[in-house]
């Protein structure tokens, strides 16, 4: 450590949820970020063809959520959630 002094604050990783409006594993995956303090940013697929188009490429799915810490592609809520309860979640967000 740079000085001895302790780094208290790191850098999370940008964390993107592709969803729509009614969609319940949506609400579960940003409920989960939620209770971690994770902020994310919310893309709406529902009403842009664009952005669903980038998220089938990026994820190779056409389901929703999909979620991305970084660049890394977690998946949807059911795997963000075996990442939660495994506690790789915190790894994720900061390497
Ligand atoms: N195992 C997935 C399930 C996702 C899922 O079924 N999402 C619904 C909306 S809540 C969906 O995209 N349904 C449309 C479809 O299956 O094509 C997860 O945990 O995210």
């Amino acid at each position: 450590m740079e000085g001895g002094r302790v780094a208290i604050g790191k850098i999370m990783k940008a964390v993107r949820v592709y969803s729509t409006l009614v969609c319940p594993y949506c609400i579960n995956a940003k409920q989960l970020l939620e209770s971690h303090g994770v902020s994310y940013e919310e893309i709406r697929i529902d009403k842009d063809t664009q952005k669903r188009e980038e998220m089938e490429r990026l994820s190779g799915q056409r389901t929703v959520p999909q979620i991305f810490i970084g660049d890394r592609h977690v998946g949807g809520y059911t795997d963000l959630k075996k990442l939660s309860d495994s506690g790789e979640l915190i790894r994720w967000l900061n390497n």
